[in-house]
């Protein structure tokens, strides 16, 4: 697969997208919003890859979507195209965890694909935000949606109706960062967390995201019982049985992934 935007590296069972167009900031443009969209398809496909990353630059993840290509079109345009509903429906059909490691700016549609992501770990330089509201818009890739569910609906009318933007302290304060490190060392250490996730029983790591990812769209009823019977289903994986033999006999697990 070759790429116009983004790089694509595969190592150690670990799948980094690198969003990659530094004379604008990592803008989100059509051509780099499909070529994530491949990407994370091809990835999700390959049997080898247990975990993937996103990022960007250590100046930008992502100035959000790209507003020069967006200025001159109009209703219907953007109608027709159904801008951006492709990217999201593609973050809804990935099984493989998604881990977005952020620098710089994450904004607009930036800390939109951000959020699609699992988890978002931040370096301290990181700066978030939902802006569009000062370009006469409002966000288009989920952001009113997963920001509110995230952060709550004060901090996220604060954020959207503003336009201001948060750091990474604050970003981990209030539940959008997991976790926050050094910029220098962003990137191994996300690198380091993919590689752990990877290691593990795939189809343990796929069902573990598939029922959280459920907390945010079902009842607590539903959501519990859900939970329990995916737990009883793995307990016909081969995964399963070597990693409580694993723990008994004090060693390490080798998990086959079935
Ligand atoms: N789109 C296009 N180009 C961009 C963008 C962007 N979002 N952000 C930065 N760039 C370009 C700049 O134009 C500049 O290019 P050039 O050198 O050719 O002039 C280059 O990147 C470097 O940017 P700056 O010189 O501005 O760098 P600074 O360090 O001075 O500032 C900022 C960095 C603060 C990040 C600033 O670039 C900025 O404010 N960018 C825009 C942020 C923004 O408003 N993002 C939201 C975009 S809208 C969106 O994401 C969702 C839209 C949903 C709408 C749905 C409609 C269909």
């Amino acid at each position: 697969m070759t790429f116009e935007t983004i790089l694509l590296d595969k190592q150690d069972g670990v799948g980094l997208i690198t969003l990659n167009r530094p004379e604008a900031l990592n803008a989100l443009n059509s051509t780099l919003l499909d070529e994530v969209a491949d990407a994370l398809i091809a990835l999700d496909e390959d049997s080898d890859i247990g975990a993937i990353v996103i990022t960007g630059s250590e100046k930008a993840f992502a100035a959000g979507a790209d507003i020069k290509e967006m200025a001159e079109l109009s209703f219907a345009d953007v109608l027709k195209t159904d801008k951006f509903a492709l990217i999201n429906r593609v973050f809804e059909q990935v099984r493989t965890p998604v881990i977005a490691a952020v620098a710089g700016y994450a904004l607009g549609g930036g800390c939109e694909l951000a959020m699609a992501c699992d988890f978002i770990i931040a370096a301290d330089n990181a700066k978030f935000g939902q802006p569009e509201i000062k370009l006469g818009v409002i966000p288009g890739i989920g952001g009113t949606q997963r920001l509110t569910r995230i952060v709550g609906k004060s901090k996220a009318m604060d954020m959207i109706l503003t336009g201001r933007m948060m750091d990474a302290e604050e970003g981990e304060r209030s539940g959008l960062v997991s976790r926050i490190v050094a910029v220098d060392d962003l990137l191994e250490t996300v690198l380091g967390i993919a590689r752990d996730i990877a290691a593990l029983s795939h189809p343990a790591v796929a069902m573990a995201k598939e029922t959280t990812d459920r907390a945010l769209e079902t009842t607590l009823h539903e959501g519990i019982l859900y939970e329990r019977r995916v737990f009883h289903s793995l307990f016909a994986t081969e995964d399963r049985r070597e990693g409580m033999l694993a723990f008994i006999e004090k060693r390490q697990p080798k998990f086959k992934h079935q």
